[in-house]
This record gives C-alpha cells, sequence and structure tokens, in this order.
C-alpha cells in the first residue's frame, strides 16, 4: 500500500524556498498535502508559522495560488474562494485550508463550525503542532496536558498545562461532517491516502495532522518524523477516519510503546513527574476505552 502511494505521489514541489525552521513538521503537512492536490489547489492561510515562513515579499513560496485570511477566518475565506471560482466558470480547482492549532481549535472553530454546518466543498487542514508557535509558543487548546508553554509555565507548584487537549476531531465528525480524519507526518503515507480521498469527496472535509515543532517542543530538527511517529505508537494521538457517520480506526498498535519515553525526550514534557505522567497515561487509556468501544477497525 505505502509504495503505490509513493509512485504516485507528483515530483513537483509547490512549497519551497519558504523560512521554516529546520525539521518543521507543518511545513511538511503543507507540502505533502499540496502534492497531492497539484498546480490547481488555491491554498488558503491565516496568521500562523505556515502563512509568516511562506509570504515573504519579494519571494511566495507557493507556486500554486494562495492568499493570507485572518487569523480566525481560514474557513470563511475557504467559502468564499471556493464561490468565487465557481462562480467564473472554474471547475477544476481545490480550496484548500492549512491552519494552525490555535487557528483551528480555538479562535477559527466558529468560522469552521460554518462552513462544515453549510458543507461547502472544501478541505480544512489542522496542522497541529500544539501551541501558538508563531508568536512564541503559547498554550492553545490543542496544547496537552503538562506541556511547558510561556503561558503555561512549569514550576514547583505547577508543572506545565493543566488542561487536556480539545477533542478537535471528534468535535468535527459531531457536526455530521462528510469526511474527516486525523493524521501524522511521521505516518505520511497515511495522511497522503486520506488527502486523496478527501480530494474525491463533495463537501466539507476536516483532516487534523500531528506536525510536530522542534523550536516548540524541543526536540532536535532531525527528529521530527520520529516523534511524530512515537506519539501514534505510544497511543497519546490515534489515526482514524469519520466516514458516512460512523468512525473507524486505521491503525491499532499491538502494544504501546512507553509514554514516559516519548514525554522526557522533549524538553516541553522534562519538569513531568511521575505522578504527571501517571495521569497522562490514565487518560491515554480512557481514550483508548472509548476508542475501543466507538469506533471500527
Ligand atoms: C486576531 C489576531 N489575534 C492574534 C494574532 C497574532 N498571531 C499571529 S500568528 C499567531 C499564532 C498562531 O498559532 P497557530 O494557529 O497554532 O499556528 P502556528 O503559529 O503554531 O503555526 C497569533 C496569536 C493575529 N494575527 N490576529
Ligand atoms: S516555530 Fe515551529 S511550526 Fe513555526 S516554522 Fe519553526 S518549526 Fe515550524
Ligand atoms: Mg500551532
Amino acid at each position: 500500500m505505502a509504495n503505490k502511494v509513493a509512485e504516485s505521489i507528483s515530483r513537483e514541489e509547490f512549497f519551497y524556498g519558504h523560512k521554516a525552521c529546520a525539521g518543521c513538521g507543518g511545513s511538511l503537512a503543507v507540502r505533502a498535502a499540496l502534492k497531492v492536490l497539484g498546480p490547481n489547489a488555491v491554498s488558503v492561510l491565516p496568521a500562523g508559522c505556515m502563512s509568516a515562513v511562506g509570504f515573504n515579499f519579494p519571494q511566495l513560496c507557493f507556486s500554486n495560488n494562495s492568499i493570507i485570511s485572518t487569523f480566525a477566518g481560514t474557513a470563511s475565506m475557504l467559502t468564499g474562494v471556493e464561490a468565487g471560482l465557481r462562480a467564473r466558470g472554474y471547475k477544476d480547482f481545490t480550496a484548500v485550508g492549512f491552519a494552525g492549532d490555535g487557528g483551528t481549535a480555538d479562535i477559527g472553530i466558529q468560522a469552521l463550525s460554518g462552513a462544515i454546518d453549510r458543507n461547502d466543498n472544501i478541505i480544512y487542514i489542522c496542522y497541529d503542532n500544539e501551541a501558538y508557535m508563531n508568536t512564541g509558543i503559547q498554550k492553545s487548546g490543542l496544547t496537552p496536558f503538562g506541556a511547558k508553554t510561556t503561558t503555561t509555565p512549569a514550576g514547583k507548584n505547577i508543572h506545565g498545562n493543566i488542561r487536556p487537549k480539545k477533542n478537535m476531531f471528534e468535535i468535527a465528525a459531531a457536526h455530521d461532517i462528510p469526511y474527516a480524519a486525523t493524521a501524522s507526518v511521521g505516518y505520511i503515507y497515511d495522511f497522503i491516502q486520506k488527502m486523496q480521498k478527501a480530494s474525491q469527496i463533495q463537501g466539507t472535509k476536516y483532516i487534523h495532522v500531528i506536525a510536530p515543532c522542534p523550536t516548540g517542543w524541543g526536540v532536535a530538527p532531525d527528529e521530527t518524523v520520529d516523534i511524530a511517529k512515537e506519539v501514534v505508537d505510544c497511543g497519546l494521538w490515534y489515526l482514524a477516519e469519520y466516514e458516512n457517520g460512523t468512525f473507524k480506526l486505521n491503525h491499532k498498535p499491538k502494544e504501546f510503546t512507553d509514554v514516559s519515553a516519548y514525554l522526557k525526550k522533549q524538553g516541553r514534557f522534562k519538569h513531568l513527574t511521575d505522578e504527571d505522567i501517571q495521569i497522562i497515561t490514565a487518560s491515554r487509556d480512557k481514550k483508548w476505552e472509548f476508542i475501543n468501544k466507538n469506533f471500527e477497525l
């Protein structure tokens, strides 16, 4: 399965020459997604790292048509782009958005909810690096429990973020969206396949891809892909789809790898105590109880 995808993927590049940090997972997600959608993708990027590193006048680092939206307005601009091009008689294009976790789960959630409700024919990708990275690593609604950010510091009395990560994939699915999926840049073929599938479905599509940020996570640039794989293998993230009213699990690890090993290799979790790690492991197990009960394999 993997080879077929590797063979079919375009050698053309649509996102290059950008100024992302070495090892940026978000830029990997954008690059792979655009390779699937091709030159007729019209991308919308709100304020966030991918617009900051991709639009550097006079260098536009997208070779397809691309535009920056307001921070909150990714989905509403996608709606406008899709309707406008359709009204002008264009048929062969894909309106695709690339918004961060803050731009999706916090400030952009209302516009996204509206677009799903209207079932606009768009693909919305949330590249999740688990904090507001572009403005210096602040907590978002998708920052996991225990992570140290500049707004959730770690000290004697408080050990990083005290709130759990929002269930954004399930929130999108709860709208009865035609297609929603989770992914990780550590399982890039799975992501590419989901992009291909989304490009063939009519209506709103939501893909939530874990995209580590070495700068904010405190890992080396060459660890991005491994850490994005490990978060799935240790059960803190899962690869799933929602289609025709049904949740489907795409990958079930036979045995989870060590949560503690995953956490301890990242600067943002270095302060965690054994007790904190137990809390994280228990919430993983609770989540998997839900997944095993409600998701088809
Ligand atoms: C209305 C508004 N509020 C705040 C900002 C400042 N701002 C720009 S990018 C950004 C962080 C974006 O975080 P996220 O969506 O997670 O994307 P990332 O930078 O992590 O890629 C913020 C707060 C803004 N541009 N507009
Ligand atoms: S700060 Fe993080 S998300 Fe932003 S460009 Fe650098 S690696 Fe990518
Ligand atoms: Mg972010």
